[in-house]
């Protein structure tokens, strides 16, 4: 096969999913997330960064939105993919006090 014609189809595939979807960035900071709310479409994700030095573990309980991403490290990452319309208040299973409003176009 042509090499600038393989090169072609990988860049098309690696950029596909960059087209519709985003990634938004919250921070675990001080026990509180920043933003404390957030608007996203379907499809999007969202990542929890840990940016305190202890433990968080992100979760949510709502209908056709129920994730619990389990003890999350300090200075580590989590993900999760918001595929269906919906709001929802996720909180840390660690400390009650926080949260963050999402709402899912
Ligand atoms: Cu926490």
């Amino acid at each position: 096969m042509n090499i600038s014609y393989g090169v072609c189809i990988s860049l098309m595939l690696l950029s596909a999913p960059i087209a519709f979807a985003k990634e938004h960035v919250v921070s675990q900071k001080g026990k509180q997330f920043a933003p404390e709310e957030l608007t996203i479409s379907a499809g999007d994700t969202i990542v929890f960064k840990n940016d305190d030095d202890t433990s968080h573990n992100v979760f949510a309980t709502g209908e056709g939105s129920k994730f619990n991403l389990g003890i999350q490290k300090p200075a580590t990452e989590t993900r999760h993919d918001f595929t269906s319309p919906g709001e929802m208040t996720i909180r840390c299973a660690i400390h009650p006090k926080m949260k963050i409003k999402v709402v899912v176009k």
